[in-house]
């Protein structure tokens, strides 16, 4: 029994990555100190895996930036916005990933999504009948040859042609009705060469992804993929076809019928597979991989169920064609609990990052293998007192948390009157004008305050210094706001890091790392905190900084919370009790929050939920469940008011269009969304839904830093107010100012206020 992962964080130990990758932005450093940088990680990381035992180590899913934008600038499929200004390659290559704005160039960066249901976002390829593909580039067979140099023979990894495909989005000025698929038969002859160079460098493997298999979409694709995997078996490596994040379903059927000599799936995410795909691959040759260490999550494998798994696998198909896995590539997790200093030895020994985890699968495949190896068996052991040890941490529970969860009734996921009846009421109690202006929360975050938090934590500000430093911080917001002519404030937010690591470090349950960076787009990476137990609120999170930024105006407050399910899906949760628990108990919490606010006279408060559709299952048999406990989630947290507060809620990512009913029955009064990009189509469906609630489109587009002129929002406005009641408009940005400067914030600003009050006058 062989072992293998399917691929590794890109960061570096020690951050090296994306330090190097900033400092090339900034131009500190050239392009060749850059490659160095990487191939110091890339060499370190290829050797520490082999080191730990691992047979099947991966190459060439390391990036720069991201994967599958890697692919697109190898196959040539690069916008023509970005050609014909004199960069040089890999400045190409980060414009279509962040955009350029320098001597004289100016294009935006490429429409990222997320990674299925990860908080990865990828760059989304653009294609249409125009593009010319060609292979500009092998990253699959330099880095093979690089990990071979640095003496680790690689199984290269590459994304699937029909994911790249079903990925990509047609570029603009495409045909109508034009679909990406169906340029398979153009793309195919690129991987044709990419493949058989790599059978010519001396692969003898390759890993080829297609995620898109565990989607429902795929059953329509089985023509596609017999076509490209038919296609390129003759030339290429054996072929290890890589699903994960659920399950195969009936796909499994034609999989098995594909000309391949390998087939990984996810035991993690979809243990409840294994029979169907044993029954399915048995009357062939496919060597089974199977994902039993987890790629999503942070948890000690637990050995024996990993193993029973393992020889379920073994008595169907026979030693030599099983190899144990990671459940997808590591690049969720962190680089390794080796960094972690703060963690009790308690709770070190409760998990298992990146390195670790290679360690795991090398020792399962040992175990399986029937090794008799000394080393083995005392990992084997230690991995017993390990679990067992975990289990009896988490059999203890808080039982005043559990038994409010048990207890909670239909009528507390209710406000007291519907939105028609509170709406009056909110208006009169706030005193808004029409077409009220407000911001989603948060504002720069400028050096000044990164450094004040960076001296608290180092001690050399003492913690009534700090609260001094964020006071004065929020009155200058509050100033701010006043003169800029606001009409709903906030306090700006400058006491959070990332919010989600804000509220974990307030409620218990939670431990956090110090190292633990996992990408989430590009250079950015954020440190998820980790549920361990009940989730309860010991105290107040928000109440004393919300009273003090309305302590210094009349004007009203908005108080600012992350969701329960943002909370839970941007942490590492447990997996020992249900999603729908964990999500139940954050919302408790949250609704205790709400009504302390409300309590301390703040008279609006948003409950943020970002993530709600990235948490959307990936198989729409899976949708409702999910999206019950998910919304009830919500409800929970923002119900406990009376019908005088007004909720507001907000959400980063506008793909709504599979969740319609659940935004509705969410019952926000106010929600904002991301509309500056994805212009009015998505209002269109909002009115067609009917939906009921106050909505505030945003008007323009934070991520850039470019000022929208007032003009700009005016037609923006007018351009809504044709598609909604404009008794229903709230006026705002389309999402929270803290990654902007002050400068075109101000400015920004002060054009969204003047654009407010001509619509004032225009529709009085
Ligand atoms: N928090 C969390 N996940 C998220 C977001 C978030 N996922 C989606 C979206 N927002 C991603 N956006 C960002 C934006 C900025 C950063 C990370 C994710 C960022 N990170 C700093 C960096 O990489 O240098 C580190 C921040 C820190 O010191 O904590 O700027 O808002 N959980
Ligand atoms: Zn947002």
């Amino acid at each position: 029994v062989a072992s293998s992962v399917l691929g590794f964080p890109r960061i570096g130990a020690n951050r090296e990555v994306k330090k190097a990758v900033e400092a090339y932005w900034a131009g500190k450093i050239s392009a060749e100190d850059l490659t160095k940088a990487a191939a110091d990680v890339k060499k370190t990381s290829w050797q520490s895996i082999k080191e730990r035992g691992v047979d099947f180590v991966p190459s060439g899913e390391f990036s720069l930036y991201d994967h599958v934008l890697d692919h697109s600038a190898a196959f040539n499929v690069i916008p023509k916005r970005y050609v014909g200004h004199g960069l040089s390659p890999i400045d190409v290559y980060f414009a279509m990933g962040r955009g350029r704005q320098a001597d004289g160039v100016d294009v935006p960066a490429s429409e990222m999504k997320k990674w299925f249901d990860s908080n990865y976002h990828f760059v989304v390829p653009e294609v249409s009948d125009d593009t010319e593909f060609k292979l500009n580039f092998n990253k699959a067979v330099e880095e093979y040859q690089e990990a071979k140099a640095a003496g680790v023979t690689t199984r290269p990894v590459v994304l699937g042609p029909v994911s790249f495909l079903v990925l990509s989005k047609a570029a603009k000025g495409a045909q109508a009705g034009f679909q990406p698929i169906s340029l398979l038969h153009k793309l195919l002859p690129v991987y044709k060469t990419l493949l058989a160079d790599l059978k010519a460098a001396g692969a003898e493997w390759v890993q080829i992804d297609e995620p898109v298999l565990v989607l429902d979409s795929a059953a329509a694709l089985e023509k596609e993929f017999a076509t490209a995997y038919e296609t390129l078996e003759p030339v290429s490596p054996k072929i290890l076809l890589a699903t994960y994040f659920s399950r195969l379903d009936s796909n499994v059927e034609f999989v098995a019928k594909l000309p391949i000599a390998g087939l990984h799936i996810d035991l993690d995410r979809a243990p409840g597979q294994l029979e169907d795909v044993l029954n399915a691959i048995k009357p062939t040759n496919i060597i089974l991989s199977l994902g039993v260490v987890s790629g999503r999550n942070i948890w000690k494998t637990d050995f024996a169920a990993a193993i029973k798994l393992g020889q379920q696998a073994i008595e169907a198909l026979g030693a030599d064609r099983v190899i144990i896995a990671t459940s997808s590539s590591l690049l969720h997790t962190p680089v390794t609990l080796a960094s972690e200093n703060k963690l009790t030895a308690e709770q070190k020994d409760w998990f298992s990052f990146a390195l670790e985890k290679c360690a795991e699968v090398a020792t399962i495949a040992a175990a399986l293998s029937g090794s008799q190896d000394a080393a083995v068996a005392a990992a084997l052991e230690a991995n017993k007192v390990s679990i067992t040890k975990r289990r009896e941490f988490e059999s203890t529970s808080d039982d005043t948390v559990r038994k409010r969860v048990a207890a909670i009734t239909p009528d507390q996921l209710e406000r007291k009157s519907p939105f028609a009846v509170r709406k009056d009421i909110q208006a009169k109690h706030l005193n808004l004008p029409k077409f009220p202006t407000t911001t989603i929360g948060s504002f720069p975050q400028t050096k000044e305050i990164r450094q004040a938090r960076a001296k608290l934590g180092k001690g050399e500000l003492t913690p009534e210094q700090y609260d001094e430093f964020i006071k004065k911080e929020i009155e200058s917001v509050v100033r701010f706001q006043e003169k800029i002519g606001l009409d709903l404030l906030v306090h700006g937010e400058p006491e959070r890091n990332d919010m989600v690591q804000y509220f974990g470090e307030q409620l218990s349950g939670f431990v956090f790392t110090q190292n633990a960076w996992v990408q989430s787009y590009g250079s950015r990476y954020v440190r998820p905190p980790i549920i361990v137990s009940d989730v309860s609120r010991p105290g107040p999170m928000t109440v004393r900084w919300s009273s003090y930024a309305q302590s210094v105006t009349k004007k009203p407050m908005k108080g600012m919370l992350t969701g329960p399910v943002t909370i839970l899906n941007w942490s590492f949760p447990r997996a020992d009790v249900s999603r729908e628990l964990q999500s139940k108990q954050l919302a408790l919490a949250l609704r205790d929050e709400v009504i302390d606010l409300e309590k301390a006279g703040i008279s609006a408060i948003q409950v943020d939920e970002p993530a709600i559709r990235e948490g959307l299952p990936l198989r729409r048999s899976d949708w409702d469940a999910y999206l019950k406990w998910a919304v009830d989630s919500f409800k929970l947290s923002t119900a406990g008011v009376t019908d005088q507060l007004q909720t507001h809620s907000h959400f980063c990512y506008s793909d709504f269009d599979d969740i319609f009913p659940s935004i509705q029955r969410l019952d926000a009064d106010v929600i904002s969304i991301e509309a500056s990009k994805a212009d009015m189509k998505l209002l269109t469906t909002f009115k067609q839904y009917g939906y009921s609630n106050q909505i505030g489109p945003g008007v323009y587009d934070i991520h850039s830093p470019r000022v929208p002129g007032d003009q700009e929002i005016k037609d923006r406005l007018k351009a809504m107010l044709d598609i909604l009641p404009d008794s229903l408009l709230f006026v705002n940005p389309d999402c929270g100012l803290k990654t902007r400067g002050w400068k075109e914030t101000e400015a920004s600003l002060a054009n969204l206020v003047a654009a407010a009050q001509w619509a004032r006058q225009t529709y009085a």
